[in-house]
């Protein structure tokens, strides 16, 4: 049966109509359902050997176009319901998003399993079903409010196994209902899964923001996902959201090994996990403690459970280095105290520098240091990040185990981030190289034959107004905005942080309106767009949200500066948000502190669209930078070893900063009677004094050279046809940055599972 006729079948089968006759809300459920069948009629890859990817978030955004792209039946629908005169996008307006992800992270993993399913790897990810997910961002008086996100509904992808495995807490114990996503691999017959875990007997949503009884375990432990904030009240029931998530993806793990025939005393050879960050790193002492019951020695569950663990780092920022208090541990899962404290007498005896112990003075468990000792593998996500951790952050740790570390330089599947969000991208590069980029991105590079070539770069232009005019819809209906598709898109799209410096943008677009204000017009219109989600204890997050809806008040309504500078929040911005944006980008914002950022993938996507990065030397920019080369790229500011150098010395003063020339008057118009008269002014006031006085992310360092690249990037915009050169370098030399490559790489050095 062809794609039509199922359909057919499907919509007489549940609505007895045509699908002609069905509304868009048949037609997509229809159109789940077929897709869904499809895809869970594939069976697994084969192979000895089982991945287990862990993670606390899986970003995966809607399923609809992406699964119908790996089952091969993109184009078909398309064609379908166009005859019928409708759109994919518009049935994916049926669609709800799952946001169970806070960003790169999350999103990475959802790109993993995308690609662990496209090659054809014997491999699931294991997670957890938050009901309400991250939250929902309203942006209201200048400000984010949060709300629940309830992304489930009676249909969505989430398939009910029948399989339970009971979790036992201290006091209590908790049915573990396992639901699965399938995942179809593109150009196999094979699918994945990704295996999500809930509570029975999940809570109702709150009737107001996101406070829930933090309590009541039983019914709210899947409620929310928690983003990674400072709130301390919700530290506990992280804790157990943690154990829930690893006690059962390991009685999962032990369940399939003696499916597959295997006795536990050979886990190490036929499992692998790889543990996504310290969230899940509980599994260690949690496998230990299940094969111990299963009668191994604790030198053999040791030994097997240390062969079959892998650990990822995402971080470098010490306060997001998970460190929990034992006393939590106690609480939620005592069986696993004996567990650590013998895994931190055997890590002591390796090695007596109390840096690398497990459990530290203060009573709590290092997470990372529990990864790195009994797991056989520590990567970072970039080069200069692995460099950072070898030399820097983990040096302890690199001298004692130097075997284990590697990097591998994250990637993003570039079906979902280029073959579904810019058709029109796609179509043009296959018909000037053809389609073996789809399954070999590095096939991009073919492209630079065309750099001389002014009709194909200015069909470059044309598909990027397109994309521009499209988003400018998309942002008048959505959020009633109207905007100039001609001016320059300038984006900056991540989780709300210091270290991103979003402060700073905001203060090159305080820069550009008082030049305007002083009668110097840019060549071009401006349109600065922002999406960024603050967690919701993060309040100088949310002051730097406020600035930033404060200066869009404050442009919106000022004739004089409005037709040349435009600044806009996106509200909510999430998976399908960025669908949207990274097409109509030309100026990709990647511009935190040199050192913090471990790798950054939004780069990578919008690099992958033709914007061209203005950025630092940090994470994978660096690998950018270095491929595309000086011609088609921004970079300024400090480095990263000058950076490093200055904390290290505690030397740098953000009040020196301040009074350079060229910085003071900026930082000071966040409390100019202008601002004050549209802001808050508690709110501006305070975000001013910590500019000031503290910086810890040293924006103000940072702010002229960003400035002046800047308006080199945006004078240079202006010869279009050398700037669509840009683009095209940028396009044809992001295939390395494809998560097809980076998963081959794991493979290759650390799961061996083909
Ligand atoms: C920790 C403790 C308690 C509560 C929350 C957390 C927590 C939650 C989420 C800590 C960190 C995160 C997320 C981190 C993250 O998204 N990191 C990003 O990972 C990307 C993929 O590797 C990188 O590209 C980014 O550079 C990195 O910031």
């Amino acid at each position: 049966m062809n794609l039509s006729q199922r359909l057919r079948a499907k919509t007489m089968e549940r609505y007895q109509l045509p699908p002609e006759e069905c509304g868009d809300a048949q037609l997509f459920h229809a159109l789940m359902a077929v897709t869904q069948d499809l895809s869970t009629a594939r069976p697994a890859p084969d192979g000895a050997r089982k991945l287990y990817y862990f993670s606390a978030e899986f970003l995966m955004g809607k399923l609809l176009s992406n699964n119908l792209l790996a089952l091969g039946l993109f184009e078909e629908a398309r064609d379908l319901l166009a005859g019928m005169g409708r759109s994919l996008a518009g049935l994916e307006e049926q669609e709800r998003e799952p946001s169970l992800g806070n960003g790169g992270l999350g999103r990475l993993a959802a790109c993993f399993l995308d690609s662990i399913a496209a090659l054809g790897l014997n491999g699931d990810g294991v997670g957890l079903n938050y009901h309400y997910g991250l939250f929902r961002q309203k942006l209201a008086d200048l400000k984010q409010q949060e709300e629940p996100d309830p992304w489930m509904e009676a249909e969505s992808w989430l398939i009910p196994t029948g399989k339970t495995f009971s979790v036992p807490f201290g006091g209590f114990s908790l049915p573990a209902v396992l639901y699965d996503i399938a995942i179809p691999g593109a150009h196999t017959g094979t699918a994945g899964r990704l295996h999500l875990f809930d509570v029975p007997e999940p809570a109702p949503a709150p009737a107001h923001g996101i406070d829930f009884e933090k309590g009541d375990i039983p019914h709210s432990l899947t409620s929310f996902l928690y983003p990674d904030d400072s709130d301390r009240a919700g530290q506990l029931l992280r804790v157990y959201q943690q154990y829930f998530l690893v006690s059962a993806g390991a009685q999962l793990i032990l369940s399939e090994l003696e499916e597959r025939g295997y006795s536990p005393e050979t886990l190490s050879e036929h499992v692998v996990v790889q543990i996504n960050d310290t969230h899940p790193s509980m599994v260690i002492p949690e496998l230990i403690r299940l094969l111990l019951e299963r009668g191994l020695s604790m030198d053999a569950a040791v030994e097997q459970v240390s062969g079959a663990c892998a650990y990822t780092n995402h971080t470098i920022l010490a306060e997001a280095l998970e460190k929990w208090p034992l006393e939590f541990i106690e609480t939620a899962a005592p069986q696993l105290v004996p567990i650590l404290q013998e895994l931190d007498r055997r890590a002591r005896a390796r090695s007596a520098d109390p840096r690398t112990a497990i459990l530290d003075g203060e009573g709590r468990v290092h997470m990372a240091h529990l990864d790195i000792h009994f797991g056989r593998s520590v990567n970072g996500v970039a080069a200069l990040h692995t460099e950072i951790l070898k030399h820097t952050e983990l040096k302890p740790f690199y001298e004692l185990y130097p075997e284990k570390f590697n990097n591998k330089t994250n990637g993003v599947t570039f079906r979902r981030w280029l073959e579904v969000c810019n058709p029109a991208l796609s179509e043009w590069i296959t018909a000037h190289i053809g389609p073996e980029w789809k399954t070999a991105p590095g096939a991009l590079e073919g492209l630079l034959a065309f750099q001389e070539d002014t009709a194909a770069l200015e069909e470059l232009l044309s598909i990027k107004a397109a994309n521009k005019e499209r988003l400018c819809r998309a942002l008048r209906e959505r959020q009633g905005v109207e905007l100039d598709p001609a001016s320059l898109f300038d984006i900056q799209i991540k989780r709300l942080h210091e270290y991103k410096r979003q402060q700073m943008n905001a203060l090159y677009v305080i820069y550009k309106y008082l030049e305007i204000k002083g009668g110097r017009l840019p060549a071009r219109p401006i349109t600065v767009l922002f999406g960024a989600k603050a967690a919701p204890a993060y309040q100088m997050a949310k002051h730097i949200i406020h600035l930033i809806l404060s200066l869009q008040a404050l442009i919106d309504a000022d004739p004089q500066v409005r037709p040349w500078l435009r600044v806009v929040m996106v509200e909510n911005y999430n998976v399908s948000w960025a669908e949207q944006l990274i097409p109509a980008c030309d100026l990709s914002e990647q511009i935190s502190l040199a050192s913090k950022e471990a790798s950054g993938t939004g780069n990578m996507k919008l690099m992958a669209n033709g914007a061209v990065t203005l950025g630092t030397l940090d994470g994978a920019n660096v690998e950018i930078a270095q491929l595309v080369g000086p011609e088609a790229v921004y970079t300024f500011g400090a480095s990263s070893q000058e950076v490093i150098r200055l904390y290290q010395e505690g030397s740098y003063r953000s009040l020196e900063q301040y009074h350079r020339p060229g910085v003071e008057y900026l930082v000071d118009f966040l409390v100019s009677p202008e601002l004050l008269s549209v802001g808050d002014p508690a709110a501006l006031a305070t975000l001013w004094r910590d500019m000031k006085h503290k910086d810890y992310f040293m924006a103000l360092l940072d702010t002229q050279d960003y400035i002046a690249a800047k308006e080199r990037a945006l004078s240079d915009f202006e010869d279009r046809t050398a700037w669509a050169r840009k683009m095209l370098v940028n396009i044809a030399k992001s295939g390395y940055f494809s998560s097809d490559r980076t998963i081959a790489e794991y493979d290759r050095d650390i799961w061996h599972l083909s």
